[in-house]
């Protein structure tokens, strides 16, 4: 077996034995520590950065973090200090990379080879980008994105918008999100965007900008990379476009993580098949559990606290498992009776995958 990396030394403070580390800025969740507690902690979420992390610096002081408003009546420059004073919300969120699940993809797509764990459910607290727009005078006429722009210092001598992490989403997507300062009970760690980050609820991964130091509400999107051309839904083997699709809004999906892929042979036949399943915009109505390989489904049963809408929640099936090998899928549906797919979309850059197959969870017992 390979040799397992040890954890980047900005990111020692991670559970070594509960993640995998990919490289110096990506780590991922082991699928046998997701536990069932609902709340991933902080020490065992995954980590994903485009760009190096920012110097320990900025979150010395915290509350004189600054942030600068735009397309608003009264732009301006408003400090964490006062963001603090001007509303206060807690939402519980699955934070999920676009490319959470690349490693299923049979075109072994370039990126870092995720399975299941490039994700977690968190609590974040902070104040609504609508209140803030309403603090500085409301929005500006005809604005139809919200761009959000990281606080990293770009190496000089590049193009800064072929770097940045700067990402537009729709004007829409305005009435659920945070600026946090705030995760799991704790000023957010620098390695997760301390000490201010835009949660957008229900979108991937890329679109909460950590460290972030510019909201602007823009007539068009942004023109920086990461945005015309990154995070696009292209055809295998195609290379990003602006007119293929962004990855945005996640979509409803689920998985098993007990019993663990790489578990031992299971003793008994009794098992409790449990995993987690989210709805990206929309709450999970049911998981259906089947233990061979999707051919018989029976309904899983919901266990643990419903955290809202953009939470995931854990689901568990009592199962009898015959002595042999049985392969162990789950398959969500949401609120709005939309089901989780058995084939993932392919796609170049290996995006968005939702597959009941590509996630099953092959166990022996006997
Ligand atoms: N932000 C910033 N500023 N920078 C970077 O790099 N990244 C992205 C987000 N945000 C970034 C940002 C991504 S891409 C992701 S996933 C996320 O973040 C992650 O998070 P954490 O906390 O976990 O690390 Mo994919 O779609």
């Amino acid at each position: 077996a390979a040799q397992a990396k040890p954890l980047p030394a900005a990111f020692s403070w991670k559970d070594a034995s509960s993640v995998i580390v990919h490289s110096g800025t990506t780590i991922e969740t082991k699928r046998s520590a997701f536990g069932t507690s609902v709340i991933t902690p902080t020490n065992q979420l995954y980590i994903r950065n485009n760009l190096p992390t920012p110097d320990a610096s900025i979150v010395a002081n915290r509350d004189a973090w600054e942030i600068s408003i735009e397309g608003v009546g009264k732009p301006r420059t408003v400090t964490l200090r006062e963001l603090k004073t001007m509303g206060l919300e807690t939402v519980a969120m699955v934070l999920q990379c676009s490319g959470n699940g690349r490693a299923f993809f049979p075109s072994k797509p370039s990126g870092t080879p995720w399975t299941v764990g490039a994700a977690g459910c968190v609590v974040w607290s902070g104040v609504p980008v609508r209140a803030v727009a309403e603090a500085l005078g409301g929005l500006e006429r005809g604005m139809r994105f919200l761009t959000g722009t990281g606080g990293e210092k770009l190496p000089a001598g590049l193009d800064p918008k072929s770097i940045i992490v700067e990402r537009s989403v729709p004007v829409s997507a305005m009435g659920d999100a945070l600026l946090a300062w705030e995760m799991n009970g704790e000023p957010i760690p620098l390695a997760h965007g301390g000490p201010l980050r835009l949660i957008v609820p229900g979108y991937t991964g890329v679109n909460n900008i950590k460290y972030i130091k510019r909201l602007a509400f823009t007539l068009q999107e942004t023109d920086a990379k990461i945005m015309s051309h990154g995070y696009r839904i292209s055809p295998p083997g195609g290379k990003g476009e602006p007119n293929q699709p962004s990855v945005q809004e996640m979509t409803v999906k689920s998985w098993i993580n007990f019993p663990a892929p790489d578990s031992a042979p299971l003793q008994q036949s009794r098992a409790q098949i449990a995993g987690v399943a989210f709805g990206g915009m929309h709450a999970i109505k049911r998981v259906e559990v089947s233990i061979d390989g999707g051919k018989n489904w029976k309904e899983a049963r919901l266990v643990g606290p419903d955290l809202g809408k953009y939470a995931w929640r854990q689901f568990v099936l009592d199962a009898r498992l015959t002595t042999g090998q049985h392969v162990l899928v789950s398959r969500a549906t949401d609120a709005w009776g939309n089901v989780q797919p058995e084939q993932r979309m392919e796609n170049a850059a290996g995006y968005n995958n939702t597959s009941w197959a590509d996630h099953a969870v092959t166990v022996n017992v006997g």
